[in-house]
């Protein structure tokens, strides 16, 4: 049997990749996971031109053509979903109860925003960049109907990096991935990463949508909006691929796998330990350095002499300093799980 999706929920269609079975540089679209808040947009005619507007100088219609004719950047980037294993959060939060698969890597090319921002111009007043989607609909907690938008700081938005991508893994972007035009911010979540942009707006203020200032946000008390903040930079993460959550054993040599990523800069070392923390050893760690916002495959070679029941974890640090807790932090809203990865496994 092949890998396949595993569905959270059907509408809006929110389903995970079988991250313990990707190997290699790519997911592939039909192993990609899809996050949606709701149903898929119906793209209206003219959806193949993009304008920018608002606090710039001179406001841009761009079509295809021309966005396919300047300049381009082909990234490999690890996207995870802010929401990633909330699942295990205890005690337990509300939202899509994702296990590990809400990440997949995908190689985008398309035009730094910078770039098309030069042909624009700004005001002096400008202070954030608008990404508009596609798609929209209700929420369960605000009246009204809502599309899918996001802002960047003046600073990110503008970063070389952050791009109007136009292609996925060689082709044109697949439709439930953001077709034609999707913005990727690598190092942050993917929730950053606007699909079906619609339209790109320069405002002089802070923005104020729903699915900036209500979700992505961490909120680290039960009941209280005290002490938010926003949900940016992807926290450093491992996962074990190999072997499978209670899978069971031979005695022998055994090849431990998995991946590590994070938002900030690269992975250092990846710890592993088969004595459920007591003691770690280094993994090897696979393409490392090859492209800045791709994950990192590692391995381990583990010799097992002895039968038993066996907790095997990662660890991951990154060269900020940034390393996996073992406890993750908790918040209202379940994201940024990053806890130290454990595996249980049976020795035979
Ligand atoms: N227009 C639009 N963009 C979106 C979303 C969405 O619902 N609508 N979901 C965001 C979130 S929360 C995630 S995790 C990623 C999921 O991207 P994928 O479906 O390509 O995996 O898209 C982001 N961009
Ligand atoms: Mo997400």
């Amino acid at each position: 049997m092949r890998p396949y999706l595993t569905t959270r929920s059907l509408i809006p269609e929110n389903q995970e990749t079988p991250i313990s079975f990707i190997r290699g540089w790519q997911t592939e679209e039909p192993l990609f996971y899809r996050r949606n808040h709701f149903q898929y947009p119906r793209l209206p005619e003219d959806h193949l031109f993009l304008p920018i507007l608002g606090h710039v100088q001179q406001p841009r219609m761009f079509s295809y053509q021309d966005l396919a004719s300047m300049p381009s950047k082909t990234l490999t980037v690890a996207l995870e979903c802010a929401g990633n294993q909330r699942s295990k959060f205890d005690p337990r939060v509300y939202g899509e109860q994702w296990e590990n698969g809400a990440v997949s890597q995908g190689t985008w090319r398309g035009v730094p925003l910078a770039y098309l921002i030069t042909l624009t111009g700004l005001h002096s007043t400008a202070k954030e960049v608008v990404f508009e989607g596609q798609d929209f609909g209700k929420r369960e907690d605000l009246e009204g109907v809502f599309y899918y938008g996001r802002s960047l700081p003046l600073t990110k938005a503008l970063h070389p990096d952050t791009i109007i991508a136009y292609e996925f893994n060689g082709k044109p972007i697949p439709f439930k991935h953001g077709y034609p035009y999707r913005l990727i911010v690598p190092q942050w979540y993917a929730m950053a990463s606007v699909k079906w942009l619609k339209r790109i707006k320069v405002i002089d203020h802070e923005y104020q949508g729903p699915f900036q200032t209500i979700d992505y946000q961490y909120y680290p008390y039960p009941d209280l909006d005290k002490g938010k903040t926003p949900v940016t930079v992807t926290n450093v993460n491992s996962i074990i691929q190999q072997p499978l959550p209670f899978q069971i054993l031979d005695q022998g040599i055994h090849q431990l796998e998995g991946l590590a990523w994070t938002g900030l800069g690269r992975i250092k070392e990846v710890e592993v330990s088969v004595t459920g923390g007591e003691s770690w050893e280094k993994a090897t760690l696979v393409n490392s350095t090859a492209q800045p916002y791709a994950w990192t495959q590692w391995s381990y070679l583990w010799e097992v002499k002895e039968k038993g029941e066996y907790r095997i974890k990662s660890r991951a640090k990154d060269y900020n300093g940034r390393v996996q807790p073992e406890k993750p932090f908790w918040n209202r809203k379940g994201y940024g799980y990053n806890a130290i990865a454990e595996v249980k496994v049976k020795v035979v």
